[in-house]
């Protein structure tokens, strides 16, 4: 913990300027040793050179950030080299072999979360905010970067520890003279602290389909408008759209963006009976991309009468999560069709520019996404749902010391939100995913 570490902190990639992070003990022997500066001062942008065994490597611009008041809590030293990578591996080098370690991805924001500098989901955030890949995304990041997901369980994290206290005192003096707990008034503060947990439980998304993007499958028989929709959605004219059953043979990917999510959409070859080895390859893949989709878009054409290969199609996909398209509703829309799917399809028409829009929102309303929220890791909307759980379990509780132990349990889930309780493992998978230097 107490060694330094070094990392270039930009890309080494030939450039204006590359920055060099230290952190660590040995900030000042190094400002001493490689930048000839003594007793640096913190936060003062110091103009000198680097010298490795007194030769000059470049000319640079050095900052000394002083314990605790720096991004890790450490000592720091950001040294601003040109930006050419031999200048800068050639430091590396020499400051490894002075003694210093290379840092491993994440190991700066790792030390600034073990110093205290920030929560565990304020470090998640961290790379989030680098890896965004919509305007949306980065602004959720940020966010959270500043708090908003973590100061409200801190903040309910206070009011837990209070009721605790509370209960244990109560506990401990019950028969000196003071006055006892009424069970019924704390049952009414953890109804209200369910009630607020259960608010915010609401708002919370699932914060993979933000920075992963949520992959989206057209899959139907032939000619029923698949690579039309695909090329309406891209607003481009990518994949070919004919009147021949059997156009696209293979499986088309493209991204886009609604509502600020980042899509992936694939249109895949039409699904039918048939000989030849191509097409059926092209089925296959069509099969295995709506597997893994989360949202399968199954086009049907609604003009007409549903025939022996909608039911194969629709079979598949009945239990995943399907939007049923109903297409070319310019044509009219047979009504067995129609009727057979009742409430769960939505009608369009290409050709028309029909619905396009409401199917956008369709989808973000399948994956619970329409309304804006709060982002956040699968683990986090688990922990927070098994804080409710205990909350709700307390509750039900009459026995004071019992109703502790369950809202203890709902205190744990929290804390383990906030990287307060921590498990080496989860650590290590949360800064694994790191960039070097962050
Ligand atoms: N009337 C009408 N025709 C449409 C509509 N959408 C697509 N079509 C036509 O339907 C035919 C097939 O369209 P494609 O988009 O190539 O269909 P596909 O499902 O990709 O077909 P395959 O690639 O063969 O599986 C083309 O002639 C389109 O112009 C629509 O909304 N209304
Ligand atoms: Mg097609």
């Amino acid at each position: 913990m107490n060694n330094t570490i070094v990392a270039p902190a930009t890309p080494v990639l030939k450039s204006a300027i590359s920055i060099l992070r230290l952190s660590g003990l040995n900030c000042i022997d190094v400002a001493n040793r490689f930048l000839h500066i003594e007793n640096p001062k913190p936060r003062y942008a110091y103009r000198t050179s680097f010298y490795i065994n007194d030769k000059e490597l470049d000319d640079v611009v050095a900052i000394y950030y002083k314990a605790p008041r720096s991004y890790t809590g450490e000592d720091m030293l950001e040294i601003f080299f040109h930006g050419n990578p031999i200048i800068v591996e050639k430091a590396i080098e020499a400051l490894v072999d002075y003694g210093c370690s290379f840092a491993s991805p994440g190991e700066f924001t790792k030390r600034a979360f073990l110093n205290g500098k920030m929560t565990l989901d304020e470090a998640s955030s961290v790379e989030l905010l680098i890896n965004a890949n919509t305007e949306k995304a980065v602004e959720n990041a940020l966010n959270m970067l500043k708090g908003r997901f973590s100061s409200f369980i801190e903040e309910l994290r206070k009011e837990f520890i209070r009721i605790i206290a509370n209960i244990e005192a109560d506990i401990e003096f019950g028969y000196e003279d003071i006055e006892p707990l009424d069970v019924n008034e704390i049952k009414k503060e953890i109804n209200n602290l369910i009630c607020r947990l259960e608010e915010f439980y609401k708002k919370l998304k699932e914060q993979s389909y933000l920075y992963d993007g949520i992959k989206i499958a057209i899959v139907g028989k032939p000619n029923v408008g698949k690579s039309s929709l695909f090329n309406t959605l891209l607003q481009k004219r990518r994949a070919i759209v004919s009147d021949i059953p059997g156009t696209t043979r293979d499986y088309i990917e493209d991204r886009l963006e609604i509502n600020g999510f980042p899509v992936k959409l694939v249109d895949t070859a039409g699904i039918r009976k048939t000989d030849d080895p191509i097409e059926k390859e092209g089925i296959n893949i069509a099969i295995e991309h709506m597997k893994e989709a989360h949202v399968v878009l199954f086009m049907v054409d609604g003009s007409k009468e549903l025939e022996e290969e909608d039911y194969f199609i629709y079979d598949i996909v009945k239990n995943l999560n399907t939007l049923v398209v109903l297409n070319k509703s310019d044509l009219g829309i047979n009504s067995k069709t129609l009727d057979f799917f009742k409430d769960n399809a939505i009608i369009i028409s290409i050709r028309n520019q029909e619905n396009v829009e409401h199917l956008k929102n369709k989808v973000l309303h399948m994956l619970d996404l329409a309304e804006d929220g709060i982002y956040v890791s699968k683990r986090n909307k688990f922990l927070v749902a098994k804080a409710l759980g205990s909350l709700k379990e307390a509750v039900l509780q009459d026995k004071t010391e019992v109703m502790m132990l369950y809202i203890r349990e709902a205190l744990d889930y929290l804390e383990e939100i906030l990287g307060l309780i921590t498990d080496e493992n989860v650590l290590d998978e949360i800064f694994s995913t790191f960039c070097i230097g962050k």
